[in-house]
């Protein structure tokens, strides 16, 4: 060894030795604060608002995939939103020939998608109609709901969710009133216990609720997005019995069906994974639509069976992991995840006109049942991103 050498070696310890105290130094310091810079320490004066003195709002809910109407970004100190929901059990028919009794909340599968602010108040009247359908038209001549219900609010803190002091029974009414302490798209939904829990979940009793962040999304450099229009994929898992005969069997109420899907739903394998609680749901009954530059925000969820959104021929430009705000999104994503009793959010700002592909990438999933929708987008090609450069030509 040279002595030049040797002498590197021990400048290098040196060095070392100086940077892991710097290091360990850092640490120290960084448990207060986040690194990047990226995160923003919560205002106390907000944590501290009290409900009493909250602005009480009412918010209409809409039926998926569509958002309620809201602003990006909260204007003034946390309110109270008062939200309502009425619990349907209805037969639907999810693919030709094939009839689910559904639990939806307010008559839709995924329920709706109540938006507040982070430290808002959520104030919901849940009600388990005994007799009164007079707010909904159904056409299967279904009669009174026969079963307890109640709501788990992922987004909520105590009582499993809400759910312990949500439980209706046909013909009443509950109001809980909470505090949405966490910012993101949460999963909610019905859990009545036991064996009650998943069965209300596969037949539609869940839909997602979102808190947006006071100050409103921001991208992985710490620059505001903001959304030109907000699609809300709930992606759900069906278990339908069959008869002897193949043929797929119909049951004459809720309680009724339970017995036989249950039986199904031990396999673990669905029979249908659909968006927006049918078949077909999001490629021909309801036409998404966006223009080349505009920013949407997709929203994801799925209450029981893991999912793996991709956009084909777009990005997720920012994908927030887990769906849930105030952790710095990533960028550039080709497929992301969603857990079971979770969710993902992500935005993606149009290029190119044309169809556009919302899918699970399980492509089984998505094809051989019907995990998928479609966005058509307006406006001009670039030939700089893209041009059929040869056309196909016959060569041999
Ligand atoms: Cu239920």
């Amino acid at each position: 060894m040279s002595c030049q050498s040797h002498w590197h070696t021990a400048l290098g310890r040196t060095l070392g030795i100086i940077l892991l105290i710097l290091g360990t130094v850092g640490a120290g310091m960084s448990a207060a604060a986040d690194a990047s810079g990226w995160k923003i320490p919560p205002d106390p004066e907000i944590i501290n608002f009290k409900r009493a003195d909250a602005t009480v709002v009412t918010q209409t809910l809409v039926a998926p995939p569509f958002l309620p109407k809201h602003e990006q970004v909260a204007n003034g100190p946390p309110r109270l939103v008062k939200i309502r929901m009425d619990i349907v059990e209805r037969e639907v028919e999810i693919a030709p020939g094939v009839f689910v009794w559904q639990m939806a909340f307010n008559n839709s599968v995924p329920g709706p998608v109540p938006v507040v602010h982070q430290y808002d108040w959520v104030e919901l009247t849940l009600h388990n109609g005994a007799s009164s359908r007079a707010s909904f038209t159904i056409n299967d001549g279904s009669g009174p709901n026969i079963m307890l219900h109640n709501v788990d609010f992922h987004a909520s803190s105590g009582a499993l969710g809400g759910g312990e002091l949500t439980k209706v029974m046909p013909g009443q009414e509950v109001v809980l009133t909470w505090r949405a302490m966490k910012a993101g798209l949460f999963v909610y939904h019905c859990a009545p216990g036991g064996v009650m829990v998943p069965y209300h979940v596969v037949t539609g009793g869940n839909g997602a609720l979102l808190v947006l962040p006071r100050k409103g999304l921001r991208d992985g450099y710490g620059n505001p997005i903001r959304y030109d229009r907000a699609f809300y994929f709930g992606e759900q898992d069906y278990y339908v019995p069959k008869n002897p005969d193949g043929t797929w069997k119909r049951s004459i109420n809720y309680a009724d069906q339970m017995g036989d899907m249950l039986k199904v739903m031990d396999g673990l394998i669905p029979t249908h994974v659909v968006f927006n609680g049918k078949t077909g749901a999001l490629t021909t009954d309801i036409r998404l639509e966006a223009k080349v530059g505009e920013t949407v925000l997709l929203l994801h969820s799925q209450a029981n069976y893991p999912s793996w959104p991709h956009l084909i021929g777009g990005h997720g430009d920012w994908v927030w992991p887990y769906g849930k705000f105030n952790n710095q999104p990533d960028e550039g994503l080709e497929s992301w995840a969603v857990v079971p009793g979770g969710t993902a959010a992500a935005v993606h700002t149009f290029h190119q006109p044309g169809l556009y592909v919302y899918l699970n990438h399980n492509l089984i999933m998505a094809f051989i049942k019907d995990a998928k929708a479609y966005i058509h987008v307006e406006g001009d090609w670039n030939n700089e991103l893209m041009e059929q450069t040869s056309p196909p030509r016959v060569v041999e």
